[in-house]
Parts: C-alpha cells; structure tokens; sequence
C-alpha cells in the first residue's frame, strides 16, 4: 500500500494485533498493520476465506474457528488488541473474552482515527461522518463530489466499500466522507468526527443489534465528540433527540435539515431551492441560495424527497467544513447516482422495470412504492428478513400492488404479513434455483398489465442467496434483458 511512512511506527511495531474476520475490512486492516510492524494474526470461520491470504502472510498466523474454539484461539495468541470486522456480531465470543481479559477490542474504524491520531503528517483530517437507516451512500457519494467541487482532495470511505483504515494510513485525503453503519459504529470509542449526521432511523439489522433500542444506540454513536456540525432530520425528530443526548465538544452546532422551509439553523427547500439558513452570515434575515431542482438533472422528473434529504445532509456537511455555496450546486451537478438505486433497467413486455436491489429493508422498500397509483406494480420481494417485521410495510404498499414475486431462502414472514394485510393481491413463490431471476421477471410479466411497474425492491438482505445487493440487481437487470430479446 506505500503510504503507511506517515504514522509512527513504534506505537504499532511488535503489538499482538488480532483481526477477526478477513473479508474486505479484515484485509484492509491486515495490510496495514503489517505494514506498521505489528504481530498480526487473524481468526476467521470460513476456511477458504483464510486460504485467500496464504499468498500474503504465513498460514500460521491464521487460525479458523469453529463452534466453541473462539477463546482456546485468542488464549493461545495472546493479542494486546483485537480488531474486529463489522459483521462479527456483538454476542460473538471475542467480546467477553476481551473484557474479561482487559484486552482493546476495537472495530476497523477506530482503528482508523486511532492510526490517524499517530500520523507524523495530516493528523487533523477532518471526517465528515454519515450514518442512517437509508441513504448514507447517495449521501457520502455527494458529500465527496461536493467536496471535489470545491478542489478538496476528498475521498468516499467507509461502509460504501472502501476500508477507511487504507485511506488513513495513505493519508492522502485532505478530508474524508465516511458512510457509517451501525456494525461499524457499535465498536467506535474516540472517533471525533467534524460534522455528523444520522440521515434517518428505522428498525434495521435487528438479528445482528439483538433489539431495536441496541440498533439505536449504535446509530447515536455518530454524533459523539462531534466538534463543529451534529447535523439532525428535521422530518425525523429521533434524530434531533439523538443530537440532543449526545455529549460533544464545546461549541459544536446543531444544525437541521428539511425539505419544508427551512428555520433559523437550518437547510431546507424555498421555491425550488436548496438554501442554507444555517451557515449564512446573518441567517435571522437572510438564507443562501445552494442549488435547484433542476441541478439534479440525472433523475427522471424532479428528485425524490429521500434524495433532497440526502443532498441538504451533504450541503450542510460539506458547509460546516467550510464549502462556498457554488461548490455544493456544482459537487450536486457532477454527481452520478449508482447502480441498483431505483434505476430503470427495461421497458420490456410493456413494463417498466426498476432495479431498486439497494432496498435492503422495509423503511427503503416504502421509500421506493410510495406514492404510485393503486394496483400498478408488481413488487419483487424478500430474502435475508434480518428480524425485521413486514406488517407496516405490506399496510403501507398493499394498495399499489398488482401483485407480488417473493424470493429469498425462508420467504414465511413476508407471506404472512402479505396474506393478513394484502389477501386480495396474487403473490407467487420462486424458490432457489440456477435461473432463478429469470423465472423471476416472467412470472412477474405474468403477473403484470401494460403500462405496470415491476419493482425490484426486496426489504430484506441479499446475503441468502447472493454475495451482495449488487449482485442480485445484477442477476435481474440481465434477466430483463433476456425478456427483452
Ligand atoms: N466472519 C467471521 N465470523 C463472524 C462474522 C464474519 O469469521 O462472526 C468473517 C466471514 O467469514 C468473512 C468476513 O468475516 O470472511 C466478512 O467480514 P464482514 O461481514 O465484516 O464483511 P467485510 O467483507 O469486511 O465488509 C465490511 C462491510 N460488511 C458488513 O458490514 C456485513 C461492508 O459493508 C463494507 O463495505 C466493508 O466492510 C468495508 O468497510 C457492506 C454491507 O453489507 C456493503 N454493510 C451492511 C449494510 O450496508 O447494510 C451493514
């Protein structure tokens, strides 16, 4: 990786280090530990995932657990610190046996600032963290080509896939937008972030957090230490409640957002503006102009209100570091909007069809069938249901639904919810198998009328049947393709 000459090396050099899991957060966090000279081992429960390091390190530093020999591990290694990846669960062994022991237990991120705070050079580069149910990648991404805009050297890190331990130890990045999710939040300590925002908050992950309060509080850990901005959802008021409980650094603001006029200390939408009462000189009297409607020139129509939450938490994000006004309505001009978020991916069979494979719960799955006329998608639903409860959902979409596709390896809870809620609406069951999506796409066709929307917006996880979300956009976008020719 080349750039780990700018951190202090004695802090790391011969430190037993033990990293929990070796997918892309426990790789990155390899890499750069060795790097620094520390010890490294690492424990992972999938054999093959161990075997794709053997080219890099000695196999003897890897170990696999199996049920139960968590503990006899870590006894044997010894670690002063222990590094944990987002998808170790907090009831994993790990973390009694480093309480009980006294041992650090921290996640990639913290490692992150922590590496950050021993940096020979840039020690002081701003984050601007971003947590939230739904949102935190548009968010971040626009938060970055803001930042771009303004001729930051600004990198998108975190959860939106990049380790953000790599880009702290290159330290090439004069600030970083870091997508937060509340795995990686859970096991934060001193990260002091310069602005923060948790986007919006509805129950997700609950099989991973045990409880909704759990996932709560892990969500309200981005505020903590805040210095300058603790940005709040002036139309989620558990967001200014978690501003209000948060303990930050004297002089940090509160600052809202909404997509209604905004107030004194806010950002918000007048005539069709983007505008900035928060930061303004005098903002009693006076709100700058930011943007326009028309600056989102890459959705179909006008953006959603879900996309101009997520631009005014990137405006005053990218504000409180110190932005001028131009560089957020150009960073807004110049982004690009990814893959599997509600994009059109045909017009086959007479149907639109909308890969929203993103929808990863029920709070984004409603965000993507609201307000289209009743009886006119057919809704491709289910998978990992990560403990989430369909009911309110299925209350809140029945009346849109032509009809409905599931698929996912335990389909129950959302068949359910639909026949106590929708047992008017025809749903069809697609189970596992090679061509799934394309079994998929046609019995939604069946399913469908002309002029109907197929949406794929599954609020649940890929992870049953596909490595990710992208993926499983990936399978339908093609399947659609089939249908097409
Ligand atoms: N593992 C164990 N024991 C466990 C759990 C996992 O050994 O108890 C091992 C697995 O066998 C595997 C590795 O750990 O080899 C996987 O680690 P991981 O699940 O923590 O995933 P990473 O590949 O490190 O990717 C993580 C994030 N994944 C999760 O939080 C599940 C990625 O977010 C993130 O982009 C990446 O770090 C870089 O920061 C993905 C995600 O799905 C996009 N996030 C969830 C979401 O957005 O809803 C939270």
């Amino acid at each position: 990786m080349g750039g780990c000459h700018q951190v202090t090396n004695e802090i790391w050099a011969d430190r037993v280090v033990c990293v929990i899991g070796l997918g892309t957060s426990g790789r990155a966090c390899l890499e750069v530990l060795s790097t620094l000279g520390a010890k490294v081992c690492a424990i992972d429960s999938r054999e093959e995932a161990l075997d794709n390091c053997a080219s890099d390190y000695p196999r003897s530093q890897f170990y696999q657990e199996t049920q139960g020999n968590c503990e006899q591990l870590l006894d044997k290694i010894q670690p002063s610190l222990i590094v944990v990846s987002p998808g170790v669960s907090p009831r994993h062994p790990v973390f009694s046996w480093a309480q009980s022991h006294q041992v650090d237990l921290w996640g990639e991120v913290e490692l992150a600032w922590q590496i950050q705070q021993t940096a020979t050079l840039r020690q002081d580069t701003p984050w601007l963290t971003i947590t939230g149910t739904n949102g935190k990648t548009t968010t971040v991404q626009m938060t970055r080509s803001i930042l771009q805009a303004g001729g930051y050297e600004a990198q998108a890190v975190g959860n939106v896939g990049s380790p953000v331990v790599l880009a702290a130890a290159n330290a090439k990045a004069q600030v970083l937008a870091v997508e937060l999710s509340s795995f990686q939040l859970y096991t934060v300590k001193s990260l002091s972030a310069l602005a923060a925002v948790c986007l919006n908050l509805d129950a997700d992950h609950l099989d991973w957090h045990g409880s909704r309060e759990a996932y709560v509080q892990a969500k309200a850990r981005v505020y903590e230490r805040t210095k300058v901005a603790a940005l709040y959802n002036q139309q989620d008021c558990q967001t200014l409640q978690m501003v209000l409980d948060a303990d930050v650094i004297a002089g940090c603001r509160a600052i809202g957002f909404t997509t209604g006029t905004p107030d004194i200390y806010q950002l918000g939408i007048v005539e069709n503006m983007l505008v900035d009462r928060a930061y303004s000189p005098n903002p009693q009297k006076e709100a700058i102009a930011l943007a326009g409607l028309g600056d989102f020139h890459y959705y179909q129509g006008e953006p959603g209100i879900t996309v101009l939450q997520d631009a005014l938490a990137a405006a005053g994000l990218t504000r409180a570091f110190g932005v001028k006004p131009e560089d957020v309505r150009d960073g807004i001009r110049a982004f690009k909007p990814e893959a599997h978020r509600r994009a059109t991916v045909g017009n086959a069979a007479q149907v639109t069809w909308i890969d929203d494979s993103k929808a990863t719960n029920t709070h984004a799955a409603a965000a993507s069938l609201a307000g289209l006329p009743p009886a006119s998608v057919v809704w491709i639903a289910g998978g990992d249901a990560k403990g989430q409860s369909f009911d309110q959902l299925v209350k809140d979409v029945a009346a849109t639904l032509r009809g409905v596709v599931l698929i996912g390896e335990d389909r129950s809870a959302l068949r359910t919810a639909l026949s106590k809620y929708a047992p008017k609406v025809p749903v069809v069951e697609v189970s596992s198998h090679e061509d799934m999506m394309f079994s998929v796409v046609n019995e939604a066709v069946a399913l469908s009328l002309p002029g109907d929307k197929v949406i794929l917006a599954p609020a649940c996880a890929s992870w049953d049947q596909f490595a990710n979300y992208s993926q499983r956009g990936q399978a339908f976008a093609k399947a659609v393709a089939r249908l097409e020719g």
